[in-house]
């Protein structure tokens, strides 16, 4: 077990240079997140944890990339391009690539449910067929600008197809509303699975927890069942994947047939981020970054106006079989922060959001962001995606903070991250108000970003 609680004191050998590297102040918790990526690599990739999470995962790759770009490059393009090898002909990027030696029980639902393999222009490994926001492009772009090389640059000019054709998809097949919002299907597609932001939504899905009988849940074997999802909301996403592989995951006619159609912010934030990460990359290998820059204002005008309540001063995700804005003030509503051509209104609405008392960002804070609204009712510190802080949305909030200019927040955002994962260690989620450890204790993506958070 590489997870531990460390002191801030101390020295290292890791490579680096800035304030976060193994030498420095932080030095014993460097080596910590790094070894906690060393133990979970998987000769091409990396898992989120060997317990819970035993495959490929595709936004953990993306993020886990961003923190082997501060110690082995070479493993930075390998997460992504073994990730993008899994890519569908029509463009998406799987949420699971199944690894063939692991145990098919081991994780649930499993590749024998996904059953990819029968459905034309899949890849040569089982995957799922659902997506996760695509935050790729600005991982390959983060990632390369943390450790620029020529390697690099022929990694960006390789991947770059395959991340055009990822939009491509978002942005035709997945336009379901048809007004330029790419839909989730799943809420497995948000990587916020669990979050209150899908009651309303979920709450539609014909699903009786009776009919999980014929599974074996994986998750609350490795996790303690109060902090996970209940049989019955399983019991739906398994209703939900169904409904889909039935249809051989083909996105056409969804609204007929579909029972989950959601347009969240933060997925569409992250495909209008993707766009303004396209554009760096086109420009660094010599592409045309003006196509991308016009989509990324298409995407930003788009969750403008599908997505923000001026009534509330929010952002929140648009469920499609309603056409109403769900009810829940989530930390889904600060990810529009991210899009640089944000206007300066609603910058200041998410500001306005994230420092009030639901979310309490401030220049000196105790504890990171929590990922629901500390004054809901139905806020649970213990719960995944119900209360509890994760280092991903942290570090794309900080992202958005310091891309807006708010230096001193993102500084104080910052320290709390650091904080919190140097006294709990590299765990999966951490509880907003005490900062216990919760989930996985050997989680990548936070050794992955505290790196990069350490880093500058
Ligand atoms: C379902 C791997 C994934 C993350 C998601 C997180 C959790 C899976 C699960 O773990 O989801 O995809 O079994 O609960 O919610 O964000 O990518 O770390």
């Amino acid at each position: 077990m590489v997870n531990r609680i460390v002191s801030s004191t101390g020295s290292g050998t890791a490579p680096g240079g800035g304030a976060g590297d193994a030498s420095g102040e932080h030095g014993p918790l460097w080596q910590v997140a790094r070894a906690t990526l060393d133990a979970n690599w998987e000769h091409d990739h990396t898992v989120p944890s060997r317990t819970l999470y035993p495959h490929q995962w595709s936004w953990d790759s993306a993020f886990i990339a961003i923190g082997w770009a501060h110690l082995r490059p070479e493993r930075a393009w390998s997460e992504l391009n073994s990730l993008f090898r899994a890519q569908w002909r029509d463009g998406r990027v799987p949420h699971i690539v199944f690894n063939p030696l692991v145990p098919s029980g081991a994780y649930f639902p499993g590749p024998g449910f996904w059953a990819s393999a029968q459905v034309e222009g899949t890849p040569p490994m089982v995957t799922s067929g659902l997506v996760q926001p695509p935050v790729h492009a600005l991982a390959a772009w983060h990632a390369y600008r943390r450790a620029r090389s020529e390697q690099g640059r022929t990694m960006l000019r390789r991947l770059y197809p395959g991340l055009v054709a990822q939009q491509r998809y978002l942005a035709t097949d997945r336009d379901i509303g048809g007004a330029g919002l790419a839909s989730i299907v799943h809420p497995w597609e948000s990587g916020v699975d669990n979050s209150p932001a899908w009651d309303a939504p979920m709450s539609a899905v014909p699903a009786d927890a009776a009919s999980l009988r014929g599974y074996r849940r994986r998750d609350t074997v490795h996790a303690a069942a109060a902090h996970r999802p209940t049989d019955l909301d399983y019991a739906r996403y398994v209703a939900i994947v169904t409904a889909y592989r039935a249809g051989g995951y083909r996105d056409a006619s969804l609204p007929d047939r579909h029972p989950f159609l959601v347009e969240c912010p933060l997925f569409n934030a992250a495909r209008g981020a993707a766009e303004q990460a396209l554009a760096g990359i086109a420009a660094e290998i010599g592409a045309d970054p003006g196509p991308h820059r016009e989509r990324a204002a298409r995407i930003t005008e788009a969750v403008l106006a599908r997505l923000y309540d001026p009534q509330t001063g929010t952002f929140r995700p648009r469920d499609l079989r309603t056409n109403r804005l769900t009810p829940a003030r989530t930390v889904l509503g600060l990810a529009p922060l991210i899009l640089t051509g944000l206007p300066a209104r609603q910058v200041e609405a998410v500001l306005a959001e994230a420092t009030s008392d639901r979310f309490g960002l401030a220049t000196r804070m105790a504890r990171p962001l929590p990922s629901h609204d500390r004054t809901a009712a139905d806020f649970e510190p213990l719960r995944y995606w119900r209360g509890p802080s994760w280092m991903n949305i942290n570090w794309l909030v900080r992202h958005g903070l310091l891309a807006h200019g708010r230096d001193g927040l993102a500084a104080g955002l910052r320290a709390s991250m650091i904080e919190l994962v140097g006294t709990a260690g590299c765990h999966e989620y951490f509880h907003p108000d005490t900062g216990v450890g919760l989930g996985s204790p050997a989680f990548s993506w936070t050794a992955a970003l505290l790196l990069d958070v350490l880093a500058a």
